[in-house]
């Protein structure tokens, strides 16, 4: 039987349209997704939308809608930009769809059986006329952020989750093994939530009624979290009949969870204490990127600054968004997002590094060896071997940083040998090779090197630029078979006689300045 992998992105609130910053987080999880697959994985991965709550209510009033209607529109709006980005999600969960209410509210009830949710009062910042509580960290100099009118000391009525009985588990998942990435985030939930002592989870409110009734209090609709994070298991048929798929929780299980900062906290312990009051495995990995900021500013609606996947993936392709993003967001930080560095970043990595690798090496074999791709006579040739051991062990480097994942430095790690197999075209001249004849045995070792650099680097890029990654494959004559997982570490496998043949130009190069201008009118 194939090994199962798991991965999620969060599911997402319906209450604006999908920005470059949504796009990152399943950008990167589809390309994981892919890896895994590639490598031999039965893969499940999932996405979806979070359509519960006070918020998508209000929205959907604002827009003289029904919430429903709200949350229809808006849920096919993200399905329609994973298609358009090449998402291959195996499952979209929509919290609003039957078998997940039916089994979340399984999963609240069997919780409050064990004793670990009770009947208690939340107390909050109450802003009468909008009928909302608040935080005091949410109030805007000291007022209702929504509306800026004076609040009032309230309370209400709502059900808790314990939290404490799971303190010692959550950490000693946090600390003794690698779930949480990046490392530097352990710190921040043990000292700042662990260690002060967790407090327990509001998971009820009365004040909205658009959410999932408690089954055995129906004034009370659950809140939030058990809600979303229960998606998780829901989706793969946990206390509902819609799917058969729980095998991809089993223990010991690989599953990868991918979320932003935002929401770490909520992942790395409200999850871990919601699985422990079930008794289910935990998972193996949360990996929670920084933020997509644009030109120095966090994208958000209300700011206007939102880019718009769209309208760069038709302008410039999708894959080279995809290439961009994936390459840029630094594994540790923030990414500050410009039109100028997505261009500059196209130009230069791909039109010039890769799509000249491409282009130089077929038009040689076409121009040298009537487009047949030669046998390399001099296999073990001393002057290659630094290009043939580099690109020998891309596959097992990629490997490992797919696990951890650190996809831009995968990334910085395939680019490396395109930018070394470019260098050595520089170092073996073969157009003066050429001159010593054509069929020099010399020439048809570099062409052939070539090659099987581009087979493996185009190979292990596809996860990242599926749609590139055929055309490349075309133009070198690369059959599926020696594009498997098996043969990307495997040198010399591409066989002799294979046609290659130019096609058309894979990235195209931009006029920076133009475009910026034109962007800007958008
Ligand atoms: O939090 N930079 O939904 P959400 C990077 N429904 N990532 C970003 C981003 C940005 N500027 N903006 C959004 C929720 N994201 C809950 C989740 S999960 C059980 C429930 C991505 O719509 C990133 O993945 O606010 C972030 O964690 C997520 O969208 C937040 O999505």
């Amino acid at each position: 039987m194939k090994k199962t992998f798991y991965i999620t992105t969060p599911i997402y609130y319906p209450s604006g349209n999908p920005h470059i910053g949504h796009c990152y987080t399943t950008v990167a999880c589809d390309t994981i997704a892919r890896y895994k697959r590639w490598q031999g994985y039965d893969v499940m991965f999932s996405t979806g939308t979070d359509e519960h709550g006070m918020k998508i209510e209000e929205s959907a009033k604002k827009a003289g809608k029904s919430p429903q209607e709200y949350v229809d529109e808006i849920a096919g709006r993200f399905k329609r930009l994973w298609k358009f980005m090449n998402v291959s999600y195996d499952r979209f969960i929509r919290t609003t769809d039957d078998y997940h209410k039916e089994a979340v509210q399984k999963i609240f009830k069997a919780i409050y059986d064990k004793g670990y949710i009770y009947k208690g009062e939340y107390k909050g910042k109450y802003c009468v006329p909008d009928e909302s509580f608040w935080t005091e960290s949410q109030l805007v100099g000291g007022k209702c952020p929504e509306c800026g009118r004076d609040v009032i000391d309230a309370k209400e009525e709502a059900y808790f989750m314990k939290m404490r009985p799971f303190a010692e588990q959550i950490e000693k998942l946090l600390t003794e093994t690698d779930y949480l990435q990046p490392r530097a985030r352990v710190n921040e939930m043990v000292n700042n939530f662990i260690k002060p002592g967790l407090e327990d989870l509001c998971v009820s409110r009365t004040t909205f009624k658009w959410g999932i009734p408690v089954p055995f209090d129906p004034e009370h609709v659950v809140y939030v979290w058990i809600d979303a994070l229960s998606n998780y298991i829901t989706l793969l048929g946990y206390e509902n009949g819609a799917h058969d798929d729980f095998g991809y929780w089993a223990e010991g299980a690989e599953i990868m969870h991918m979320t932003a900062k935002d929401i770490v906290r909520f992942h790395s312990i409200i999850w871990i204490a919601i699985l422990s009051a079930l008794d289910l495995p935990f998972p193996k990995r949360l990996y929670s990127h920084g933020w997509f900021n644009f030109e120095g500013k966090k994208m958000s609606k209300s700011l206007g600054n939102v880019v718009e996947p769209f309208v760069l993936g038709e302008r410039y392709g999708v894959d080279c968004v995809r290439y961009q993003i994936l390459r840029d967001m630094p594994f540790n930080g923030d990414f500050d997002y410009s039109n100028e560095l997505m261009l500059t970043r196209i130009n230069a990595d791909l039109a010039n590094n890769f799509g000249n690798l491409v282009s130089r090496t077929v038009a040689m074999i076409e121009k040298y060896f009537g487009g047949v791709l030669p046998e390399n006579q001099l296999a073990d040739c001393d002057a290659d071997g630094e290009l043939i051991a580099l690109a020998g062990a891309l596959s097992a480097k990629t490997d490992e940083l797919i696990e951890i994942p650190h996809l831009s430095q995968a990334l910085t790690e395939i680019f490396a040998v395109i930018s070394r197999a470019n260098k050595y075209i520089d170092e073996t001249a073969p157009w003066l090779l050429a001159k010593d004849g054509a069929n020099s045995p010399r020439l048809a070792a570099v062409l052939y090197n070539l090659t099987e650099t581009v087979r493996i680097c185009s190979s292990l890029l596809a996860p990242f630029m599926p749609e590139t990654a055929v055309k490349v494959w075309e133009q070198i004559g690369a059959a599926p078979e020696s594009v498997s997982y098996d043969k990307a570490g495997a040198w010399g496998t591409l066989p002799k006689n294979v046609a290659v043949k130019k096609g058309d130009i894979i990235f195209p190069r931009f006029d920076i300045e133009k475009e910026l201008s034109e962007l800007g009118r958008l």
